[in-house]
């Protein structure tokens, strides 16, 4: 027995957590019915498990009047329940014990009181024979009895006789919806010593059709009499056989693990898994517009210009430049921010992972912003349109339909909350992201501070120029006696130093300002780049990820669906 245990112990262990891990991870996600149930059934499962599987628990099923308790009667032996002509006879159900040594805690499970220990024969050895009252009855609490106990049993055996074999209320409620129980099912035509021979087999023959179209082929079929005795050494050497090998209770657990995994599988899928492949790039471009990037590009550009003639246009006109204000710093980019600094609270935000969660789960602690899609925070970008908006918002709504296709409604829907769940986070994050990301193009180059200084030296060549000039013409106005005047050629010093100093200042800010112009479109394009990346990354945690943690789940579970389902 130990052996049989060892066997079946870890297949049917692996498959019951299994169906356990499923119905978790659908909590939440699938109807409450259909979860509630799959636990029911594990939890069953474990239970019948632990008790004696040394012991067989076969049950009489049928509608009043078949013959249950007489067939009951007939196997043990003995009258031990009443065959009545008022129907229905049996309202509760008793249990005839085979060497039913230590199976008390089993009985108890099953709750059952009436209990009778019949006179040992060694073929039936182990059984505990079950006299259910009637499944079609007109009394409420027998059909809960019987539902109760064909949920628990090890063994269903159908009694039905020959008027009332094919009753809807049997194949509709019991026989159908029990298809993949059909290796812990027997049926048994009852008082077939009220029908001539030839309609013997006519009866079984339909019998038998009508057991297959319920899906279970392959079920044993017997003709048999409680009355006369005929086919009932058939039927005790069948239960004979099957409490021998006392593989029943682990088949009907799997057929319960089958029923439910199929029945969680089914709820969840209407056909493949979502993805959400392709949609980023579109959500990304909707945010990138939304927060204003285009914008904050073109100041990029315009700002490298303004502060690059600033600090290499010509001395004695550069300071008209200074009076209009940096278009970066009007959007507040690089204001706040010295260059070359990460600044490390938006940093630390769009970091930052409750402690314990995985990364990709979304965060409890982050309270949602007011602002939904709308892009408003530290920098001045001026706030998104409401066409922007509503793009962002379309562009979340379709990553979310795209992973959440071929899943059924439930969780479809958690599929579809996933990608919105952390939306309101995403303006901060965003405006984060762009003042972080467009800090760099602040920097000031190297060659700008050498342009400077030799700006100023020309500046103070034409300088020197200007006043030895000034210095000539005061003296002559004086009437001095005018110093030798060294000469470049014919054309006096002072004079080559006050043109060509002025000359080289012009120059210098010219070709200055064409380097700057090249220089501000490689940063335009530099911060286009850097900054749609960081925008990917963010749209990637705040609204992919979720996504991606809910299809996760969904595939963690139909992989434990297919475990449960005896896969591996
Ligand atoms: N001719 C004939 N009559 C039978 C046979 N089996 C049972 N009966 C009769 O059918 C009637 C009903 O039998 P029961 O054994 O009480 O039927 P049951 O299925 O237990 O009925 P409930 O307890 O009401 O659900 C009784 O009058 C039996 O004598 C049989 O094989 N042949
Ligand atoms: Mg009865």
């Amino acid at each position: 027995m130990k052996l049989l245990r060892r066997k079946e112990g870890p297949s049917l262990d692996s498959r019951l957590a299994a169906l356990f891990e499923a119905a978790s991870l659908a909590e939440g996600r699938l109807a409450e019915e259909a979860v509630s149930g799959a636990r029911a059934v594990a939890e069953r499962a474990g239970a019948r498990r632990d008790l004696s599987i040394d012991h067989t628990v076969a049950a009489l099923a049928g509608a009043t009047g078949s013959g249950k308790s007489s067939l009951y009667n007939a196997l043990a032996g003995e009258d031990l329940a009443a065959v009545g002509v008022v129907r229905p006879t049996t309202s509760t159900a008793q249990a005839a014990l085979w060497d039913g040594e230590g199976s008390g805690p089993l009985l108890d499970w099953l709750d059952i009181p009436q209990r009778h220990s019949t006179a040992p024969t060694p073929d039936l050895s182990g059984l505990i024979l079950l006299d259910l009252p009637d499944h079609d009855s007109i009394r409420l609490s027998h059909r809960l009895e019987v539902d109760r106990l064909v949920g628990l049993v090890d063994l269903l055996v159908w009694v039905v006789d020959p008027q009332k074999y094919a009753d809807a209320a049997l194949h509709d409620r019991y026989l159908r919806p029990l298809a993949a129980h059909r290796d812990v099912m027997l049926v048994v035509l009852n008082q077939v010593d009220r029908l001539p021979a030839q309609a013997v087999e006519r009866c079984l023959a339909d019998l038998r059709r009508l057991l297959d179209e319920d899906g279970l082929a392959g079920v044993p079929v017997l003709a048999v009499s409680a009355r006369t005795g005929a086919g009932l050494g058939e039927l005790r050497s069948l239960l004979g056989d099957r409490v021998a090998h006392r593989r029943s209770w682990s088949t009907r657990l799997a057929a319960d693990i089958t029923t439910a995994a199929t029945h969680l599988g089914g709820a969840a899928a209407e056909g493949g898994a979502g993805r959400a492949v392709g949609m980023d790039r579109a959500l990304t471009g909707a945010l990138y517009d939304a927060a204003g990037v285009p914008l904050v590009v073109e100041a990029v550009a315009k700002g490298h210009r303004h502060r690059a003639v600033v600090a290499t246009g010509w001395p004695v006109t550069r300071w008209i430049r200074k009076l209009r204000p940096d278009p970066l710093r009007r959007l507040r980019i690089g204001a706040t921010v010295p260059a070359g600094t990460r600044p490390s609270e938006p940093q630390a935000v769009l970091s930052t992972k409750p402690q314990g969660e995985p990364a990709d789960e979304p965060s409890a602690e982050r309270p949602p912003s007011a602002s939904g899609a709308g892009i408003v925070g530290r920098t001045s970008v001026p706030a998104a349109s409401a066409v922007q908006r509503a793009k962002v918002e379309t562009a979340i709504r379709d990553v979310g339909e795209a992973a959440a296709a071929g899943l059924s409604g439930p969780w479809a829907a958690a599929v579809r909350q996933a990608a919105r769940s952390r939306s309101g986070e995403l303006a901060d994050a965003v405006d984060r992201a762009v003042a972080m990301d467009s800090v760099r193009a602040t920097r000031r180059p190297r060659w700008w501070r050498a342009v400077n200084v030799l700006q100023w030296l020309v500046f103070a060549a034409m300088l020197a120029g200007a006043l030895w000039l000034g210095g000539l013409f005061a003296m002559d106005y004086l009437r001095l006696p005018q110093p030798p005047l060294p000469t470049v050629g014919v054309v006096p010093w002072p004079t080559v130093l006050l043109l060509g100093g002025a000359l080289a200042g012009v120059l210098i800010a010219l070709l200055s300002r064409l380097a700057a112009w090249a220089g501000g479109r490689r940063r335009a394009r530099r911060t286009a780049r850097a900054l749609r990346t960081a925008i990917g990354q963010v749209s990637d945690e705040l609204v992919l990820a979720p996504v991606r943690a809910e299809l996760d789940r969904y595939a963690r579970f139909t992989e434990a669906v297919d475990r449960a389902l005896g896969g591996t």
